[in-house]
């Protein structure tokens, strides 16, 4: 019959549809995540691991891309929560600090001298405050995962050693673009820059700043010491807890098991990321030293000037971060 063929052309037509639209819909689907420090920094590494577990795990449904310096945001790292409470990024693993504009408990970390050590920084990540810090992220509209560690920041210059605060007078230090870190080093008698770190590197190479601080990987990594960064004070000021986050759209169009395996491989991801960080720092503290850079300990006396200098930063932060969260923090760090 002449009028089989059509009908017979329509059927194919419609079933090779059919297994078209299922190829596409098995295809898997790509998420974005932001972070500031590339691969070659255990942060970068982080999310990397991150996604390797995703791609082992999710049976090729769920892809995830990372976008390193935090350039979804034109290196604008303060600007990164933004974007992914707007949809602009998808997934991130962030910094405490990046993310404090638009979060303020997230200040809590940045307080001078409040967490003594790591152990100090697992009791407030994992207990009471880390889940008041979880639902702050939460009630401005960003779910979050698991954490990671950029880790304790130490302080650099090119111009002598710090062992107390009056050594800092008058210098020029790149800060981050949180509010609290121009309180903390005003108090501290220093001149505070607020930068990106896409403009750090820079500015310390020109002499535009005298100083910076970040954690001992950073200083390695980045190879601060070629900038002309001749001292380092080992003073554990404060530490600086990654965030793994989503966007609550993506969070929300995901399946439940999509959403499980992602939290999941988060914080196993997050877990590693720490270990690896802590684990790798007696050997680039050892480098650094190699290439010359003079290193400075503080002893209990000369660490309780600092503690002093910077009082007022609590006074005026603790409110803002949140006198429950504060308080919650103590009580982690000195359960037994
Ligand atoms: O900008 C910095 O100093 C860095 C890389 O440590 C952060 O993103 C907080």
């Amino acid at each position: 019959m002449p009028t089989t063929r059509p009908i017979a052309r329509l059927v194919a037509t419609l079933a090779g549809a059919a297994l078209l639209t299922s190829a596409l819909s098995a295809q898997a689907r790509e998420l974005s995540v932001s972070t500031v420090l590339s691969d070659a920094f255990p942060w970068g590494q982080a999310a990397q691991k991150w996604a390797d577990l995703v791609a082992e795990r999710s049976d090729g449904e769920l892809t995830l891309r990372v976008y390193p310096n935090a350039q979804l945001v034109s290196g604008d790292q303060t600007r990164e929560f933004s974007a992914m409470r707007s949809g602009l990024i998808d997934l991130a693993v962030g910094s405490t600090i990046n993310w404090s504009p638009q979060v303020p408990a997230l200040n809590l970390f940045s307080l001078p001298f409040f967490l003594p050590d790591e152990a100090a920084v697992d009791a407030v990540t994992g207990g009471e405050a880390g889940e008041m810090i979880f639902s702050a992220i939460e009630d401005k509209g960003v779910v979050p995962l698991a954490w990671g560690e950029n880790g304790f920041r130490q302080l650099s210059n090119s111009s002598g050693d710090i062992d107390e605060p009056a050594d800092l007078e008058g210098l020029k230090i790149r800060v981050v673009g949180s509010p609290l870190f121009q309180d903390t080093f005003t108090a501290l008698g220093a001149n505070p820059t607020q930068m990106s770190w896409a403009d750090a590197k820079p500015a310390l190479t020109t002499g535009a700043v005298d100083g910076q601080e970040n954690p001992l990987s950073v200083f390695d990594v980045a190879r601060i010491d070629q900038v002309g960064q001749t001292h380092l004070t080992l003073w554990n000021y404060m530490n600086d807890p990654l965030v793994f986050a989503s966007n609550r759209q993506v969070w929300g169009s995901l399946t439940e098991e999509q959403r499980e395996m992602l939290r999941e491989t988060a914080i196993e991801a997050g877990a590693w990321e720490i270990a690896k960080t802590r684990e790798e720092q007696a050997g680039r503290l050892e480098a650094i030293r190699e290439r010359g850079v003079t290193v400075t300990e503080l002893d209990d006396s000369q660490y309780q000037a600092f503690v002093e200098a910077t009082d007022s930063v609590h006074e005026k932060w603790v409110p803002r971060i949140g006198e429950e969260i504060v308080e919650a923090a103590r009580g982690d760090i000195d359960a037994p």
